[in-house]
């Protein structure tokens, strides 16, 4: 061989050395070289129910533990400002009148009470007696399977800790090894930022305490508004919800250690820590203190039960459960060159502007992950931290915000193939339909149907809120969720064609919000429809005056999401064959509506006049709901509102909080502007330091933090559910008969494949593409019916049977 030819060999077998030892990154594993030193560094698990937060420290490994049911409180009086609708003639008097700074001031007399808050139950703590030099540290997270795992070394001995948060057996499993017999020897202690009482009894570790009687969101500080009297009455109706933690541990050969507030285990080689929690939470409208479960007897039931398995059979029952819903969604995006880091490592080199497909994967794969682990309670759906909440004044109460968060959570679950998931929030509507019969008269003067606002709670709280008059209207005035709600119900027929389901649970829900709004709206000096008063969510506008306020009438956002409610409720009777003459009226009130207007820098205008925001570039872009998650705009259908809604989009530029970015991508893949999308889906994926970390040069604002967990900042989980929406709405588009392929395909993603996407009417879709192009399209009918595909320019029509398979002609 001459010099030349082994100087080329060399280089060939050099990259093919580096290419085939550096392998690419993962798609399902988070990975760190570190423990985390703040929560957004940590791992989550959860089976829908329990919450588990790994810090995953060698010395102390911190684990917080959740209970979705547990909140401050009891059940809400809806009836708590039974005279407020009184109010309502004197605003819409003022808004005729145009004196928005009076109807403004009067807005607030229609304001409840606050939410109540989400709690922390508690903190494990495994405390390590080995000292030595860590090696070789490794922290993961493998969402294929959804288990944790800790590995380090100390004086050449190796330890491994594996968690998981079983559904199927209700338990938290935590298997220490050590690689030296008998090398083993830690100590647990239970602790809780709430009222408890701990202690060790028969060799378990116990906790049982009780949630705060009331909380006020951190932003007013603790309390800041009850009065004495109020605090007393409270206390002593002691509504609140009881919590119990069982810890337990086996060990193979280590000698467990108790004192009378921890175990350990002393010497063992394999240690298996079982960690039960539950709650007296008994349903929205039970007393949970008196009418409560039984707390302490779920916990021990769950933990006698598990004890009784070895670890194995429950580790594969845990696997499985988690893979049903996992495994069928599969996304590939071709060819990746990035290299294999940490987590922490991967973001920010991303963030630079590099490749990394396999992130994306991730991003969206950690996304569905988030939502199977935690919304699988009924009536209970993820809130604005899901499940995961170390804190006792969380941000927003960490309650449920219906003005965009509630529902952003739920955009990936009919479209991501999770179903199942979205039954926690349908629940949930049924409960609210329940107290907003109450707010719909007391606060609107409605006797029909039922209303919801902008804030709830675990509680299916309704009225407005606003602490009675002390808050903000721009935000606290707004009896519109419950038409942005009920399109949920919808979403969930169409995907799953449950006929029975939209029979006897979803369309009555529907029908109630419908009339609700029958009810509410008045008709303007053009004789059409309004709604007055109106806010648009919370922005505020610049009348002609310079007033600054967010009261008015008839606000953009309002009409869309009621136009949607009604014609929602429209399709759902006429499949359902009934309700005939409250179809016409809904009808005949569609037809009334104050149509969309374009304003004069070419924008979908969110208020009635075309008057200036105060915050052009504000986060909400409420006014163009019809566009997504709604569909009544659409390139083909309403081009020049489409063309608007592009304006609107421009003007409000891409840099906003981490939900905002969410629901932009969506709009942008809506206007099939892959490349727009993209843009911003990268944007979402931005690094961001933990929130208290203090760093020369903090990166801030919307984006992602190490551990994923998408910031607002601060941490709110519906931007990682919003992103991982987006990521299908790019491939698979659908309303009733069409089904639209890779609508918003960007270049960055040439080729690939995806398979498991729903589709409206039932259908599951696999797509395989190459140069942008489909290549081959595979459908699968659930329950048997027609679709029209369109994709490369083409329109082909298919016809399947029930459960039909059919690998459609290119
Ligand atoms: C809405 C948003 C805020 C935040 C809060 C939880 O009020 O405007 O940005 O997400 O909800």
């Amino acid at each position: 061989m001459n010099s030349k030819l082994m100087k080329k060999t060399f280089i060939i077998l050099l990259f093919t050395f580096y290419y085939t030892s550096i392998s690419a990154q993962s798609t399902h594993v988070l990975w760190y070289n570190q423990p985390a030193e703040f929560f957004e560094e940590s791992l989550v698990l959860g089976n829908g129910k329990m919450g588990a937060t790994i810090y995953g420290g060698v010395n102390s490994d911190k684990i917080y533990l959740n209970d979705p049911t547990l909140w401050s409180g009891g059940p809400v009086n809806a009836n708590m400002n039974p005279e407020a609708y009184k109010n309502l003639p004197a605003i819409r008097e003022a808004l005729k009148n145009e004196n928005y700074k009076l109807a403004d001031e009067l807005n607030k007399k229609i304001e409840g009470k606050n939410s109540e808050s989400y709690a922390p139950l508690g903190t494990l703590e495994i405390t390590n007696s080995n000292k030595g030099k860590v090696s070789n540290y490794r922290r993961e997270l493998d969402i294929s399977n959804a288990i944790s795992k800790v590995t380090y070394e100390i004086d050449g001995v190796k330890f491994t800790r594996e968690y998981f948060v079983s559904a199927p057996d209700q338990i938290m499993i935590i298997k220490l090894t050590s690689s030296q017999k008998g090398a083993l020897n830690f100590e647990i202690n239970s602790s809780s930022l709430l009222k408890s009482n701990i202690e060790v009894k028969d060799n378990v570790l116990a906790m049982n305490g009780t949630a705060p009687v009331h909380e006020n969101p951190g932003y007013i500080g603790t309390n800041a508004y009850l009065s004495n009297e109020q605090w007393k009455d409270l206390k002593e109706k002691g509504s609140t919800t009881r919590f119990t933690s069982l810890v337990k541990i086996k060990s193979v050969d280590g000698t467990i250690i108790n004192t009378n507030k921890t175990l350990g285990v002393k010497n063992g080689t394999e240690a298996l820590i079982y960690v039960s929690i539950a709650t007296s939470f008994n349903g929205f409208d039970k007393n949970p203190a008196i009418s409560g479960l039984n707390n302490k007897e779920i916990a021990a039931k769950s933990l006698k039960s598990a004890l009784s398995k070895s670890f194995d059979k429950l580790k594969t029952a845990h696997i499985a459960d988690y893979q049903k819903f996992f495994n069928r969604v599969n996304l590939d995006l071709g060819k990746t060159t990035a290299p294999d880091l940490p987590t922490d490592e991967r973001l920010l080199r991303y963030a630079e502007g590099k490749e990394d497909k396999n992130l994306e994967i991730l991003y969206f794969n950690f996304g569905r992950y988030l939502l199977i682990s935690s919304s699988r309670t009924i009536g209970v759906p993820a809130n604005l931290q899901g499940i995961w909440n170390p804190h006792l004044n969380p941000p927003w109460s960490s309650n449920y915000t219906m003005n965009i968060n509630l529902e952003e959570n739920y955009w990936l679950a009919e479209n991501t193939n999770l179903s199942e998931m979205h039954l926690p929030l349908l629940s949930f509507i049924k409960n609210l339909s329940v107290t907003g019969k109450v707010t719909a008269k007391t606060f609107y003067g409605v006797n029909e149907g039922w209303a919801a606002a902008h804030n709830s709670d675990i509680w299916a709280m309704t009225n407005p809120v606003g602490q009675f008059g002390k808050e903000d209207p721009s935000w606290a005035c707004w009896p519109i969720s419950g038409a942005w709600l009920s399109t949920h119900i919808w979403e969930h027929y169409v995907f799953s064609q449950d006929k029975n389901y939209l029979k006897n649970e979803g369309y009555p829900i529907m029908k109630g919000a419908s009339q609700f709004f029958l009810g509410y709206m008045v008709v303007d000096k053009n004789g059409n429809l309004i709604t007055s008063p109106s806010t648009s969510p919370e922005n505020k506008y610049i009348a002609p005056d310079g007033f600054i306020g967010a009261t008015m009438y008839g606000g953009t956002a309002d009409l869309a999401m009621i136009r949607e409610c009604f014609e929602k409720t429209i399709k759902a009777s006429e499949i359902l064959n009934i309700d005939a003459d409250f179809r016409a009226k809904l009808q005949t009130a569609l037809s009334k509506f104050h149509p969309y207007q374009i304003g004069k820098k070419g924008n979908l205008q969110e208020w009635y006049f075309d008057w200036e925001d105060q915050d052009p570039k504000h986060r909400h872009q409420s006014q163009l709901f019809g566009l997504f998650p709604g569909d009544h705009i659409t390139p083909l259908k309403t081009p020049d509102l489409a063309i608007a809604s592009r304006k609107t989009l421009e003007i409000k530029g891409d840099e906003t909080t981490g939900w905002s970015k969410g629901w932009r991508i969506n709009l942008w893949a809506r206007l099939w502007d892959g490349n727009r999308a993209y843009k911003m889906y990268r944007e979402l994926l931005r690094y961001v330091d933990p929130d208290g970390k203090k760093t020369e040069k903090p990166r801030r604002g919307g984006g992602t933090y190490p551990n994923l967990f998408d910031a607002h900042p601060p941490f709110q989980i519906d931007g990682n559910f919003g992103g991982a929406a987006a990521v299908a709405e790019m491939l698979v588009q659908s309303n009733e008969n069409e089904i639209r392929l890779l609508p918003a395909l960007p270049d960055a993603w040439e080729d690939g494949h995806v398979s498991g996407i729903c589709a409206r009417g039932g259908f599951e879709i696999a797509i395989t593409w190459a140069n942008k192009k489909v290549e081959k399209v595979t459908i699968f009918s659930k329950l048997g019916g027609k679709a029209t595909l369109i994709f490369g320019g083409k329109n082909q029509n298919v016809t399947l049977k029930k459960g039909e398979k059919l690998e459609v002609k290119i």
